[in-house]
């Protein structure tokens, strides 16, 4: 499986790294399948009971992501011994929620992460980037999170960290221009955690949006979503925001979990 590794730098550390690591680049670093959906970016999400590495890379940056990526990205071109990988400590999701983030190509400013209790640690990075116009699972955990006090105030999550809007980026036939948002409702889907009726919404977005979709963000009017893809990934790659990751096939876990 072949994904994109976008980095989200934090603005701002945890407790326990601010002593250590002040004076480094420290990031959040993403698995999708979607980078053109990268200027719909809202929030990132991370398992509050999930353990993360703090991976050092061969240029020194600090890359926050889960054990086995960081194993994996040892084999690709990101460590200096191969199999190697450099751990400076870990952190727990729950250190990490409430922080703030500057995540690329979007339009706001500064993101947060948020908590997702439906993120797989054996899959990806542990760490998910969330568009809530496109994804249906980021879209319903937003909304619970937005919907439900007790549940922000369990997470030490405030309003303001949660009060983002799904941004248009992609116009789908019938779907409209925030194909998880019209998914979701038309679906009646209440929670994260209706994991089946997510996997379909999912399918749908997915597969209407990559071969029907076109980009309705600025200077790539009218691109497809297939051809787009590429073009915003190499972007990102070049501008050191991305980099290209595989996973062994083994390792993979099916499409809906
Ligand atoms: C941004 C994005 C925008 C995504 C979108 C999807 C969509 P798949 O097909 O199941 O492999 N993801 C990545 N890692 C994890 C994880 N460990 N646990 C849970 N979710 C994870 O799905 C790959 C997608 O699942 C990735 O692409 C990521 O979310 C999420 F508009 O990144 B995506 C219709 C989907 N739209």
């Amino acid at each position: 499986q072949e994904y994109t590794m976008v980095k989200l730098q934090l603005k701002k550390l945890p407790e326990s790294m601010k002593e250590k690591f002040a004076d480094r680049n420290v990031y959040l670093v993403a698995a999708t399948l979607r980078a053109e959906t990268m200027f719909g970016q809202t929030n990132c999400w991370v398992l509050p009971k999930g353990e993360y590495w703090l991976y050092e890379t061969v240029t020194k940056e600090v890359w926050v992501l889960s054990e086995r990526a960081a194993t994996n990205c040892s084999y690709q071109e990101f460590s200096k011994e191969m199999g190697k990988p450099v751990c400076l400590g870990t952190v727990t999701g729950k250190e990490l929620l409430g922080l703030p983030l500057s995540a690329p190509l979007s339009p706001y400013e500064t993101v947060y992460a948020l908590p997702l209790m439906t993120i797989k640690m054996n899959k990806g990075t542990g760490v998910v980037t969330s568009v809530p116009s496109d994804a249906p699972d980021d879209y319903r955990a937003l909304q619970d999170l937005k919907e439900n006090a007790e549940l922000r105030e369990k997470y030490g999550i405030t309003e303001e960290m949660v009060d983002f809007d799904p941004i248009p980026i992609i116009e789908i036939p019938e779907l409209g221009n925030l194909a998880a948002v019209t998914v979701c409702k038309s679906m009646k889907i209440k929670s994260q955690h209706s994991v089946k009726k997510l996997a379909q919404a999912k399918e749908l977005c997915y597969t209407k949006g990559f071969y029907e979709g076109k980009m309705i963000v600025k200077g790539m009017e009218d691109v497809l979503v297939k051809d787009a893809k590429d073009i915003i990934k190499d972007r990102l790659i070049k501008e050191g925001k991305a980099v290209n990751y595989c996973e062994p096939e083994s390792e993979v876990i099916g499409r809906n979990g």
